[in-house]
């Protein structure tokens, strides 16, 4: 009986400390064919493109991007200027990806949001090429807004890398097991 509850809080710690791990999903927009127009093809991995001032956002190739292929804005000014939002089905705790080819500094218009879509960082590129754009310890993040027609050339995304936030029940199993070990040593059963 005590083996089978010890071996239960070990499970549930172990579902609880999921949540602290690097980023468990990534992207690198080879799934799917060059070309394809992305809305919901992502949302069995967590995430959803939403057209913003233009169009949804293709998969496509950019010699300049080192990892491509990359998926840029559709419909803008010209090839890569555009903008589009990224969904996080479940908020998600860090997040991490790639912008470019950017050609100036400060040119792109990076926003993060809260699943209420509650307004949490104004970014940017910081460099001009492949900018990394990392967030994390900001809170749950619930939306993104790329938007890089400021850029002469415009730039796209690739390897979107985040962690979804484990959902409550999880955290809570977790809680009752962590709980159940303090109850269980204060017994001088452990
Ligand atoms: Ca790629
Ligand atoms: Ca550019």
């Amino acid at each position: 009986m005590m083996k089978k509850l010890l071996m239960i809080c070990a499970i549930l710690i172990g579902v609880a400390g999921l949540a602290s791990a690097a980023p468990t999903t990534l992207i690198t927009f080879d799934e799917f064919p060059l070309g394809t127009v992305i809305d919901t093809e992502y949302v069995p991995l967590g995430v959803a493109f939403i057209a913003a001032t233009y169009n949804q956002p293709v998969i496509s190739m950019n010699g300049a991007m080192p990892t491509q292929p990359i998926l840029r804005p559709d419909g803008g000014p010209s090839t890569y200027r555009g903008d589009f939002w990224i969904q996080f089905i479940t908020p998600a705790s860090e997040v991490q990806f790639d912008s470019g080819y950017w050609d100036g500094l400060g040119t792109g218009v990076i926003n993060v949001y809260g699943p209420y879509m509650n307004p949490i960082a104004s970014l940017t590129n910081t460099t001009t090429g492949v900018n990394v754009t990392s967030i994390s310890g900001m809170g749950p993040v619930g939306y993104i807004y790329f938007n890089s027609v400021g850029d002469p050339a415009g730039a796209d995304i690739d390897n979107l890398g985040f962690s979804p936030i484990p959902a409550p029940g999880a955290v809570v199993l977790g809680a009752i097991g962590v709980g159940l070990i303090g109850w269980l040593r204060r017994r001088r059963t452990l």
